[in-house]
């Protein structure tokens, strides 16, 4: 019992550091409407900014800098000024696909993080230019690290961290799995619907997810290796984390969760739980993360580490 409020503590204060990293780099309101001509104008620009500033403040479990920052501390990496930006980097492209995913083209959804979603709050437009706006503020937040590097080698690795930044959350990333995660809502029936379920996890949630590890372990300067390591690791806990997302679709409730539940249920949908039933999806979970486990321990990871810890939590989160 202890041992669960000692962890609990641990992962606020965890949250807290990295939330607090991560709004650092929030884009300044009134400063960015400067060179806007017309007062008319200034208006649209100051609520879009607004939007990308809601997003980004509206909370959620802030993930993926999280295990950014802990892979980065696994290999012993000591300048954070080049982690910082890629920490805040990487939460703005996860918060981009949310206010993107929430839309009515897409899932459709009021509610997010406890909170209206974007669209619901600014209206459409303005929703639409805010997700814009956050995939370059990414870019350009991570491009800060360069700013701080102290030697030729770091800054080939913020270069190689930027390139896996790109790639896992782009075609061959974040943005295929969605466009087959939309196909198979809008009735394209999948012949392999095994195949087709991996192929959509793996992008949509495991890559970013990988993106955060080996992100952390480039910038740490680990050898290629340890990264390509941390990358099988990122795979099976995106895999993991997507099929606890799939078991608290039908298990949890909307006040816990913070966005509705039931939804990919009552849509008929195709996810984990639909393929494989609620009782194998536990145990397929139990599984990979003891897999995932194993290879941040071959990475020098130890039971009592904090990222195991939490590694383990994924499967028993309940938000
Ligand atoms: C719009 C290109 C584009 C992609 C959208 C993120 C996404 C892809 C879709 C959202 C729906 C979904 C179930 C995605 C799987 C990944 C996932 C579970 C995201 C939610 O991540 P959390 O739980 O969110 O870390 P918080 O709010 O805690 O940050």
């Amino acid at each position: 019992m202890n041992d669960i409020r000692e962890f609990q503590e641990r992962l606020s204060e965890h949250t807290k550091t990295a939330e607090e990293i991560v709004l650092r780099y929030l884009v300044s309101v009134t400063g960015s409407a400067d060179a806007i001509p017309d007062r008319k104008d200034v208006l649209m620009h100051l609520s879009v900014a607004e939007a990308m500033n809601y997003s980004l403040e509206s909370g959620g479990k802030r993930l993926r800098p999280m295990l950014m920052q802990l892979t980065f501390e696994l290999f012993h990496g000591t300048n954070v000024q080049i982690l910082h930006p890629f920490m805040a980097a990487i939460e703005m492209i996860h918060t981009y696909s949310l206010v993107h995913d929430d839309l009515p083209a897409m899932d459709n959804d009021l509610l997010r993080r406890g909170n209206k979603t974007t669209h619901a709050a600014y209206g459409e437009a303005t929703a639409i230019l805010a997700g814009d706006g956050l995939l370059n503020l990414a870019f350009e937040t991570a491009l800060l690290a360069s700013e701080h590097c102290a030697d030729a080698g770091e800054l080939m690795r913020i270069v190689l961290a930027l390139r896996i930044l790109a790639a896992k959350s782009g075609i061959r990333g974040m943005v295929a799995g969605q466009c087959i995660d939309l196909a198979s809502e809008q009735g394209v029936r999948p012949a392999d619907a095994e195949k087709t379920l991996y192929f959509i996890h793996e992008n949509k949630t495991a890559a970013l997810i990988e993106a955060a590890f080996m992100c952390g372990a480039i910038l740490a300067g680990a050898p290629a290796t340890s990264v390509d390591r941390m990358e099988e690791a990122g795979s099976r806990i995106g895999h993991v984390f997507q099929i606890r997302d799939d078991i608290l679709d039908v298990t949890g409730n909307t006040a816990t969760l913070g966005k509705t539940a039931g939804k990919d249920e009552n849509s008929g949908k195709l996810t984990y739980v639909s393929l494989r039933g609620l009782d194998q999806a536990k145990e397929d979970m139990e599984d990979e993360t003891e897999k995932a486990v194993q290879t941040l321990k071959e990475a020098g990871a130890r039971e009592e580490d904090f990222i195991v810890r939490l590694i383990r939590y994924l499967t028993y989160r309940d938000h």
